[in-house]
């Protein structure tokens, strides 16, 4: 409940909070681990809508849990599981320039992968 209280947001069994703070992926994961979470990764369109919805009250880009750091094309939750859900951007996830691992979510709820050194809003799921 407090998490609410504080501003987060539920969808189904899962809660989400912001800090409001952007950061780089390695140190975005860093501080929902270091709180008990998971840096948020949609499962399904409703939770896709949910982050999209909490983005938009603190900045126009958020990133998601989710990288293709270990094998390049093959994007993995943070968890560890091959992604069972995607809402990429036409043209996306490109890997421009052999140097995009990371994904963001960006205001209209599509996704783009980016340079994980990138700050991006960080928002963790509980
Ligand atoms: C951006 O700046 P540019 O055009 O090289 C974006 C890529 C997208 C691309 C889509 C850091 O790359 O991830 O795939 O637009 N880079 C960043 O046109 O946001
Ligand atoms: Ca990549
Ligand atoms: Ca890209």
């Amino acid at each position: 409940k407090i998490l609410l209280f504080l501003g987060g947001k539920k969808i189904g069994d899962k809660v989400l909070v912001t800090n409001g703070k952007e950061e780089n992926f390695d140190a975005a994961k860093e501080k929902c681990t270091d709180a008990g979470g998971l840096l948020a990764a949609p499962r399904n369109e409703a939770e896709n809508a949910a982050i999209q919805d909490l983005l938009q009250r603190d900045a126009s880009q958020a990133f998601l849990g989710i990288s293709d750091e270990h094998v390049e094309g093959l994007f993995k939750y943070v968890s560890g599981e091959q992604i069972t859900f995607s809402n990429w951007n036409l043209g996306e996830p490109n890997n421009n320039k052999d140097a995009e691992d990371c994904v963001e979510i960006l205001s209209d709820g599509k996704w783009n992968d980016i340079p994980c050194s990138l700050a991006r809003l960080v928002i963790c799921e509980f």
